[in-house]
């Protein structure tokens, strides 16, 4: 029996087309009007950052009424919550860096506000907590000691697994942007750090396609590597055409070979996480189009559900035995062109 694969999006993938020359293009739709978009478009989750959820500074008492209240839109749209991130590149104190500011004081605000960010998930029925380390880098190799930087995000991550002994810590890495240099830039950077944690089987990995492509590797292979290891515990799907600012350009749109690849070794290691799509529509988009990039990269990704499924793996092996790879590429390319 093929399985079946589960599709998550966060809110924020439906965007107003502001970009750092241009303002908005596209009005603010509420988050009640995004969620109603959710099943029409196929998919099954959300992802959220914390304040997605409810304003990073309401108190305790209000933050649990808030959430209780996301809590019923999700159940009444029949979605689920996938994993809670903790927006920690936004507000003043952490311009210079959460878990690894050279301020102490903007340090504790960094790991209250992600123990935060825990309860919320806990009160959404999730245990999943996603960190992608926006600001953990520097613009001058000189601003922070790095050696001290790495052990800072580790008591990070160990702060949240002790505080929480259910939870489990995804680190989303990315090399560069916001940050010049980012600290532990790659998911291999990140698994590493995982056998350190106070508890490996509590700490894994989301791997976003572009963020790969802009570390310069290969998105499959960085899954493959991570999939070996049981810690690629969610995705993020999309494309992005060379090394340039992050694109999040809608999945397979540049590379289809690539995007291929990315869907056959997750369909030969039954990966069971989410199907993330990490993906922003063009800012020429009209606001009646405002989804399609949504629909499009799990059409795409469906459609190459069925290719993966369609390759004759006896065939493959006997072309990899004879060490005719000529003959391998040409298979695949016909695979993709549809024939
Ligand atoms: C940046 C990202 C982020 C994360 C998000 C959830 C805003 O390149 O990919 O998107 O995916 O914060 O962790
Ligand atoms: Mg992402």
């Amino acid at each position: 029996m093929s399985r079946t694969y589960r599709f998550t999006f966060g809110p924020w993938n439906i965007s107003q087309g502001a970009d750092p020359f241009g303002p908005t293009v596209r009005p603010n739709l509420e988050f009640a009007v995004k969620l109603r978009e959710y099943k029409k478009l196929g998919f099954d989750g959300v992802q959220l950052h914390d304040d997605d959820v409810v304003p990073a500074d309401w108190t305790a008492d209000r933050t649990r009424k808030g959430v209780a209240d996301v809590k019923k839109m999700l159940a009444d749209e029949g979605l689920f919550a996938e994993f809670i991130a903790p927006r920690l590149w936004e507000d003043p104190r952490t311009i210079d860096g959460a878990y690894t500011s050279n301020s102490a004081e903007d340090r504790k605000y960094a790991i209250d506000r992600s123990k935060r960010a825990v309860d919320i998930a806990n009160m959404l029925g999730t245990r999943d907590i996603v960190l992608w380390l926006a600001r953990e880098g520097t613009y001058i190799r000189e601003a922070k000691d790095p050696i001290t930087a790495s052990q800072r995000i580790l008591d990070a991550v160990n702060a949240l697994l002790e505080y929480d002994k259910n939870i489990r810590i995804l680190g989303e890495m990315k090399p560069n942007e916001p940050m010049d240099q980012a600290y532990l830039p790659t998911p291999g950077h990140f698994l590493a750090l995982c056998y350190r944690t106070v508890d490996p089987a509590r700490s894994g990995v989301l791997i976003e396609s572009a963020h790969s492509i802009l570390a310069g590797l290969d998105p499959s292979d960085d899954m493959a590597y991570t999939l070996w290891h049981k810690k690629l515990w969610s995705v993020h799907l999309n494309d992005q055409n060379g090394l340039k600012y992050d694109q999040d350009k809608a999945f397979g749109s540049v590379d289809l070979r690539r995007a291929f690849n990315t869907v056959w070794v997750l369909e030969r290691a039954n990966y069971d996480g989410c199907v993330g799509l990490d993906v922003k529509a063009m800012r020429t988009t009209k606001i009646e189009h405002q989804t399609k990039h949504l629909a499009n990269s799990r059409a795409v990704f469906l459609r190459l559900v069925d290719v993966a499924r369609s390759i004759d793996a006896a065939k493959v092996e006997s072309l990899r035995g004879a060490r005719d790879y000529e003959e391998l590429e040409l298979y695949v390319m016909e695979k993709l062109i549809g024939r």
